[in-house]
């Protein structure tokens, strides 16, 4: 590109020009839309990082004795009970699964159909893992309190 002009003064109206030009010819729908693509590719990744962020960070112990088992993992995640407290699983899923722990020794039967509950009664404070005997990568807490 070349500008027929020698001084500096006529290079800057020069280039002034060029942006107005240019403006203009991006002023339409199409510029816009870039502007707003960019914004969104741009907001996109800031709003998936946020949403990641409770997720990842440890749930609070839910009150209940009630534990469903439900797409693969059990809901509540983590609860929390006296110590005397019989917690009931049932399994909502069509598929079968199960509830082991080896920090409060339990093994549930295969839960499926209509047999698709078990009953495990907590007597001793503590914070207990347990997993699906099945799907090891399910995992629950219960927490026993005085
Ligand atoms: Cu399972």
């Amino acid at each position: 590109m070349s500008f027929p002009f020698s001084r500096p003064a006529g290079l800057a109206v020069a280039i002034g020009t060029l942006a107005a030009v240019g403006l203009t010819a991006c002023g339409g729908a199409t510029h816009a839309a870039t502007k707003a693509a960019a914004a969104t590719t741009q907001a996109a990744p800031a709003a998936h990082a946020h949403a990641e962020v409770p997720a990842a960070a440890a749930q609070p112990a839910v009150a209940t004795s009630a534990v469903t088992i439900d797409n693969f993992s059990f809901t509540p995640a983590a609860i929390k009970v006296k110590a005397g407290t019989t917690v009931t699983w049932t399994n909502s899923d069509e598929e079968p699964h199960s509830v082991v722990s080896s920090e409060e020794p339990m093994r549930s039967h295969t839960l499926a159909g209509p047999n698709n509950t078990f009953m495990h009664a907590f007597s001793k404070p503590g914070t207990y893992h347990y997993n699906c005997g099945i799907h090891p990568f399910m995992h629950g807490t219960v927490e026993v309190t005085a």
